[in-house]
């Protein structure tokens, strides 16, 4: 009989999403005490869902869920990160939730429980997906993985994983999905910052083209983006322009208006006929969140939305909502960050 193939479900078009299926795939047989071969691990199947389709994939005793919700079926293994997934009562066997910055992290710390010597790469790397995926830059940071840079000859672990997320946050989301299923499927180095399949791809050009795009948007946004002083609140509502430019630089308003606590911005979305709302606070200021805004998501969510299409972390989150119910949903959002 042949053994089971085991899939990797995880996060897609995210870096932590990504590197949480790099590390369960790279450190499978030390995290789960089994002894596949190179040919084995090479198998195990890639998939990239957001988190709100995950309940239309059948889940089997064969996958490892990494960086999403707990799936509905017993699956062979879940790890999450996520405020809003995290689980009442006890877990089963193989089921890991914990409040850590990142979810890759959050799996080098098990994987190191069970053996896996943290070297310096491993350590770099885990701080600077840490960094990214809990949005805990600095000014410098942000200058240096935002902007363009005079050199490129000694980027830092953070600017590379940068690098790296660029190659699948372009703006074809087929080309994402090939990049990111197909990166993983390859064989993996120690880390992503080293991997050789990931860096023969030169994320350096895709980088350029991102930062180029950063500043299109940045230059875009300049003409609509409102601050509101008494909620110390900037508004980005792209309803108010026909078109966007570039891509977003989601700090971008924190440099702008240094003096915020929260942003909030929100997109019609097309495809789901919704509108999408991101709201963070002041990445520069955690500080100043005084409302749980993963929470304040799930509410949003239940009130105008679908149960499950909004959440996040304490300090940042993103809850989709009907079409119609999006100035109302606005409204309830500043009402409560201005009681906050
Ligand atoms: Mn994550």
């Amino acid at each position: 009989m042949s053994k089971p193939s085991y899939r990797i479900i995880t996060h897609g078009n995210c870096t932590d999403g990504f590197s949480s299926a790099f590390v369960v795939k790279k450190y499978f047989n030390i995290l789960f005490g089994t002894q596949l071969s190179a040919q084995e691990l090479q198998k195990i199947d890639i998939w990239s869902v957001k988190p709100q389709s995950l309940p239309a994939i059948k889940c089997t005793a064969q996958d490892l869920v990494v960086d999403l919700p707990q799936p509905e079926q017993r699956v062979f293994f879940w790890c999450d990160h996520h405020l809003t997934t995290k689980p009442q009562g006890k877990l089963p066997q193989n089921y890991f939730w914990k409040a850590e910055p990142s979810c890759a992290g959050y799996l080098l710390t098990l994987a190191e429980e069970r053996g896996l010597v943290m070297n310096e790469e491993l350590k770099a790397f885990k701080k600077a997906i840490d960094i990214k995926d809990n949005a805990e830059y600095t000014p410098k940071d942000i200058e240096e993985c935002f902007y363009a840079q005079k050199d490129y000859k000694n980027p830092s672990p953070l600017l590379k994983m940068h690098m790296i997320d660029s190659l699948f946050d372009t703006r074809d989301p087929a080309l994402n999905e090939v990049i990111f299923r197909g990166l993983l499927r390859e064989e993996l180095g120690e880390t992503p910052l080293s991997s050789p399949v990931i860096w023969q791809l030169n994320p350096l050009f895709f980088h350029r083209a991102h930062l180029e795009n950063y500043e299109r948007w940045r230059k875009h946004v300049d003409t609509y983006v409102v601050y509101h002083v008494d909620i110390k609140t900037v508004v980005q509502d792209d309803r108010k322009v026909t078109f966007s430019k570039g891509v977003a630089d989601r700090f971008y308003v924190y440099m702008k208006f240094p003096q915020a606590s929260y942003s909030v911005n929100l997109r019609y979305d097309k495809e789901d006929d919704a509108v999408r709302f991101g709201i963070g606070s002041n990445v520069f200021h955690k500080e100043r969140c005084k409302v749980n805004i993963g929470e304040l998501c799930r509410e949003v969510s239940e009130q105008f939305g679908s149960s499950g299409s909004g959440g996040g972390h304490y300090a940042v989150g993103g809850v989709s909502v009907k079409t119609q119910f999006a100035d109302k949903a606005l409204e309830l959002i500043l009402e409560k960050l201005k009681k906050g």
